[in-house]
């Protein structure tokens, strides 16, 4: 049996959740306590606060937990960090009254900045010789230039919208994060074996994220092009058809490129293409 903490609810809940239903471990949501096994997999779910995970991780009051990199960062407890979990990305930045001037962080030189991010602001402000008054705020970081509490914030940051709508501009980027998974460093033989069973389900689910399979009816002498505008994994599937001198290609295509790769594939003659979804790739 493995305990994992996750978010109770905000914004890593519901795809930390999701998730784990995909690799097989699924977690009864109307029946939530505030520990919760899974019906189908070894694995029980403690909700916590995120603040909280890193540090329950450490202590081994969770052996696994779903945070974001930042938290971890910020909070400062030994834990490994055992994978990346591609969502909840976001970033930590310096941000300030738009209408000021900015050359370089030498501009923080002597002010006040708001942040609920302390630790990893002072670091920064040590790594590059700024020397400023750090005001730790629990919430609503945003607005305290406005209200004359702070000259500068150090805040999360992902479309970039609040900081327009509270009249400021991003200027130094400090930290990337995403959500990630950690792990207490001193498993137990048999609790590590289930951790690396469920980063092995967790990578087939992440690999295959954005990805489409395609299938396509192509002349067999268009193989070789077709070949060059899709490198798939090792390299597309040509099975024969009835017809002579036809084939039926098999692919695998990343979303982002499927409508320029479609139009490539037209124009050396595919015919019939057909999108299918993707539900994992198992390497
Ligand atoms: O209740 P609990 O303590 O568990 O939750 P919380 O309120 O502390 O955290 P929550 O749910 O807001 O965020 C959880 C994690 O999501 C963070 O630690 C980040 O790792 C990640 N994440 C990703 C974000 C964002 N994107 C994000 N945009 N966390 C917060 N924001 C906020 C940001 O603080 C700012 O106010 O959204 C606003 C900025 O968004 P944009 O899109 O306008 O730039
Ligand atoms: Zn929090």
């Amino acid at each position: 049996m493995i305990r994992i903490a996750i978010q109770a609810k905000g914004r890593l809940n519901e795809q930390s959740v999701e998730l784990l239903r995909e690799a097989g471990v699924n977690i009864d949501e109307n029946k939530r306590k505030f520990l919760t096994r899974s019906a189908d997999f070894p694995l029980e779910v403690l909700y916590l606060r995120d603040d909280d995970i890193p540090q329950a991780v450490a202590m081994g009051v969770a052996d696994l937990g779903i945070v974001g990199f930042n938290e971890v960062e910020e909070r400062g407890f030994e834990v490994e960090i055992a994978q990346k979990l591609g969502f909840g990305a976001c970033r930590i930045s310096l941000a300030i009254p738009k209408a000021e001037e900015y050359n370089s962080p030498a501009w923080f030189n002597g002010k006040r900045i708001a942040t609920s991010y302390p630790k990893i602001l002072a670091r920064y402000c040590e790594q590059n010789g700024i020397r400023a008054e750090i005001h730790e705020i629990a919430g609503s970081v945003e607005i305290a230039p406005a209200v004359g509490m702070a000259d500068a914030i150090f805040d999360i940051v992902s479309s970039g919208g609040t900081l327009v709508s509270n009249g400021l501009k991003e200027v130094e980027k400090v930290l990337f994060s995403e959500a990630v998974l950690i792990a207490n460093p001193a498993l137990e033989a048999e609790k590590r074996a289930l951790l690396e069973q469920l980063m092995f389900r967790f990578e087939a689910v992440i690999d295959s994220r954005g990805l489409k399979y395609l299938v396509m009816n192509l002349p067999e002498e268009k193989v070789e092009n077709a070949v060059a505008i899709l490198p798939a994994m090792r390299s597309p599937t040509v099975l024969p058809l009835a017809q002579k001198g036809w084939c039926s290609l098999h692919s695998v295509v990343n979303e982002r490129e499927l409508w320029d790769k479609i139009e490539q594939l037209k124009k050396i003659g595919a015919e019939d293409i057909l999108v299918l979804a993707l539900e994992k790739i198992v390497r």
